[in-house]
């Protein structure tokens, strides 16, 4: 796979001087948010991931490469071309083959930073099990059950049925952190009334997690949730019936596959006036700065000598 994989300079150096990298998806930019959002969302992010102390390394496929590290001109490819394939796991070869443009979800973006060498990796929201279809899973879950990346997210998209989520990331092994909370973030809102089993207050406690799960050889990614800061948060029943009546209108249209989430997106932003996509922009930028001191801490390593249980929320 090293044929297809291409690294910028600045990440290659990153890694092999063993600085904190974190990953950045491009879905987002190219289907998650609308333009000139997007580009700005996509700039903002790695000045963040910059400004933590971290190299940001934002994927896709463009010209038969995974490109892990973008210029200027090809974010902004992804941000404003038409014709960008949204990548999951399946879509890699024929995308490669093909030299097609793509845009890379979280499932695709795990893979390749692993390929790479990245261990982080920060995003808005995972895919998951929908509401009322229960077979359309994202390929996000399985993911996370067998590539050892650690995403830091601020829980399933709000779209999803977020307790049968939970429950398949229990089954395949998926250990669910979260970030000084006891509940499950539900995306636009901080807390979705689903208990968490593992809690970390900071970075290091986060890099305490994946280091040992690293040592034991276990193959799952670590799943970081981060509630959406405060001030950016948007009321969770007010955002429930705005969900549910955009998933009615997704079946009634006969929306499926991958166009499910981008159709279901777009909708609540309009819905939302677009204080949806204020929300979504706050807590993208907010996990990019989490992320960003995971990587460091796992650069880092510190002993944790604290005589907190920390880590159980029992
Ligand atoms: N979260 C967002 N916007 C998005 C996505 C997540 O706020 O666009 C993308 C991510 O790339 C995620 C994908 O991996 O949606 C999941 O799509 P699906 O359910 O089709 O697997
Ligand atoms: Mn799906």
């Amino acid at each position: 796979m090293s044929f297809y994989l291409n690294i910028s300079p600045e990440v290659q150096t990153a890694l092999r001087q063993k600085k904190a990298v974190v990953a950045l998806e491009s879905t987002v930019i190219s289907h998650g948010l609308p333009y000139p959002q997007n580009l700005e969302l996509a700039q903002k992010m790695e000045q963040t991931v910059r400004e933590n102390g971290a190299v940001p390394a934002t994927i896709a496929i463009l010209a038969g490469k995974l490109c892990v590290g973008l210029s200027e001109e090809q974010i902004q490819q992804l941000a404003t071309a038409q014709d960008v394939v949204k990548v999951s796991r399946r879509d890699i070869g024929w995308v490669l083959a093909s030299k097609r443009a793509g845009a890379t979800t979280v499932a695709s973006t795990m893979l390749i930073a692993h390929w790479a060498g990245i261990g982080v990796f920060a995003t808005g929201g995972i895919g998951g099990v929908h509401r009322g279809t229960h077979w359309d899973i994202s390929a996000d879950l399985p993911e996370l059950a067998q590539t050892p990346v650690t995403v830091v997210c601020a829980g399933a998209k709000a779209i999803l049925d977020l307790p049968a989520t939970m429950e398949w990331l229990e089954t395949h092994g998926v250990p669910v952190v979260g970030y000084g909370t006891d509940e499950l973030p539900a995306f636009y809102s901080r807390s979705s009334g689903l208990k968490l089993q593992i809690r970390a207050e900071d970075a290091l406690e986060v890099a305490e997690i994946v280091r040992t799960q690293r040592k034991l050889g276990l193959p799952a990614g670590t799943l970081v949730t981060v509630p959406v800061p405060a001030t950016d948060a948007l009321p969770v029943e007010r955002m429930d019936a705005i969900i549910e009546a955009a998933v009615q209108l997704a079946n009634a249209q006969g929306v499926v596959g991958k166009d499910v989430t981008p159709f279901l997106l777009s909708h609540i932003a309009t819905a939302t006036a677009g204080e949806s996509i204020r929300a979504n922009v706050a807590l993208l930028l907010n996990n990019a700065a989490t992320a960003a001191k995971i990587a460091i801490a796992l650069e880092t390593p510190q002993k944790l000598d604290n005589p907190r249980n920390w880590g159980l929320v029992v």
